[in-house]
């Protein structure tokens, strides 16, 4: 278990290795000018955080600069920053979503 030997004779592997996706830790950086309310409906709606989760996390980003707002798959992550970066656009608010992995 944990060695395979092709036909050549070459060993591919060595060691049992379980399979675990790399996670990818999505956050969210302070600004001066997008309004706390907007950044509070963002995590609510994005996050699904309930509304004093949410302005609990709001007020932590607006005080140290950033926070990680969730930790997920690397296609979630992506999406997740996505929604959050084109609703900050639409409503002409600078806030930034990024992501990088944990
Ligand atoms: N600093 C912003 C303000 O004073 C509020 C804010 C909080 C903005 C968190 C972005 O990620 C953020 N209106």
């Amino acid at each position: 278990d944990g060695k395979t030997d092709d036909d050549a004779g070459v060993i591919t592997r060595t060691k049992p290795r379980t399979k675990r996706p790399p996670l990818y830790k999505v956050l969210i950086l302070n600004d001066d000018y997008t309004p706390m309310e907007f950044v509070v409906h963002v995590l609510e709606r994005f996050f699904g955080l309930s509304h004093s989760q949410a302005f609990e996390l709001m007020l932590t980003v607006h005080k140290k600069g950033v926070a990680v707002v969730g930790v997920f798959s690397f296609e979630v992550a992506e999406t997740k920053v996505g929604q959050v970066m084109d609703f900050a656009r639409r409503h002409q608010h600078p806030l930034q979503c990024t992501m990088e992995k944990e």
